[in-house]
């Protein structure tokens, strides 16, 4: 029956009805977004025929190799933007500076920080990899700056991830809840599959790169070891579960419960406050693990939705996951639990 099920862009248009003020600019944003996505996820499913795989020599702006298919999916969705007329001005981790529209005066009402292609390095072997994106309202009017990317992470208009695994899926959030959309590659359509996403209450699963151990925080490291305490009550020890690619172990964590790690590292002075990046990675999936009541904090216990932004690729700790699991690791982090 899928055939007739609700479209992605037909939900979005269900739920711009609600609004009456609403221009159409956030949904023609995000169905700009959609083109962008079912492009990648078309390169991205090819990769391994096209011969498309392997690096392309250019380092990005975090001193990593850049493969082909991160400039792809790069290009892909500031092409689709560029002249959409929604979006003001934009963050990619592949860019160093902030991507202004327009020369002179931008229409766009929005700004986008996005990672284009998340969990790159892990494409040569297979493991699926997404898209995320933020999405916030540009306050500089006509002239729009650095600081309309700025913004903390509890302001978004709308956020959301594409995930190319065994199957291309979207997941958004704009604030009334967090949907799933698959998309079915015979007709180029994401059908509504997974609606209104909760976070299930208790986790199974814990996500971390054990192989940090040695340089995690004191609190993360007792935390990882209650977790691996035989006690039936509370379901532990949990299981290990780690890809390695943010978006895949988020999703499954948002799906089948479990809680992700990746706090500061004490060994790499380069990253004295994590990995992961604030705008277009930890804010964007904090907020959809908020309004799929979940939560999401740093390795010192903040919110990752209340901190305001310094850079445009500040790295932050970041700790994600199922409510009840949060707030533990939130206790342990705070030396309250041992
Ligand atoms: P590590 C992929 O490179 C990435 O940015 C995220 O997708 C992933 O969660 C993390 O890095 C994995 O990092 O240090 O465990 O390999």
């Amino acid at each position: 029956m899928k055939k007739f099920g609700v479209t992605v862009s037909g939900h979005i248009m269900d739920s711009q009805r609600l609004h009456p003020e609403a221009t159409g600019d956030l949904t023609g944003l995000l169905n700009e977004l959609i083109v962008a996505a079912k492009t990648i996820s078309a390169e991205v499913n090819m990769a391994g025929l096209a011969d498309i795989l392997g690096m392309s020599g250019d380092i990005n702006v975090q001193g990593e190799y850049v493969q082909k298919l991160d400039e792809f999916a790069n290009t892909a969705i500031k092409r689709r933007m560029a002249h959409s007329g929604y979006v003001a001005i934009m963050a990619s981790e592949e860019e160093a500076d902030a991507v202004m529209v327009e020369d002179d005066c931008s229409p766009g009402r929005y700004t986008l920080a996005f990672d284009p292609l998340d969990g790159s390095s892990n494409i040569d072997v297979n493991v699926s990899v997404g898209t995320i994106f933020s999405i916030h309202r540009a306050s500089n009017g006509c002239r729009p700056n650095e600081t309309d990317l700025l913004q903390p992470g509890r302001r978004q208009v709308a956020a959301g991830y594409i995930i190319y695994g065994s199957s291309t899926m979207m997941v958004f959030s704009t604030g009334e809840g967090v949907h799933g959309f698959t998309l079915d590659p015979s007709v180029g359509e994401f059908y509504l599959s997974h609606p209104n996403i909760k976070m299930p209450g208790r986790s199974r699963y814990y996500s971390i790169n054990e192989g940090n151990r040695k340089f995690w925080p004191p609190g993360v490291l007792a935390y990882i070891d209650y977790l691996q305490t035989t006690d039936k009550t509370s379901g532990r020890p949990y299981s290990g579960r780690y890809i390695g690619s943010l978006v895949a172990d988020f999703h499954r964590n948002l799906i089948a419960g479990g809680i992700f790690l990746y706090p500061r590292d004490s060994r790499n002075p380069l990253k004295p406050t994590g990995k992961l990046r604030l705008l277009y990675e930890a804010a964007p999936l904090a907020f959809i693990a908020e309004q799929a009541g979940g939560r999401a904090i740093t390795d010192d216990g903040r919110d990752i939705l209340d901190i305001d932004p310094e850079a445009l690729h500040q790295r932050v700790p970041l700790i994600i996951g199922c409510r009840h699991d949060v707030d533990i690791a939130e206790k342990f982090s705070r030396g309250e639990m041992q």
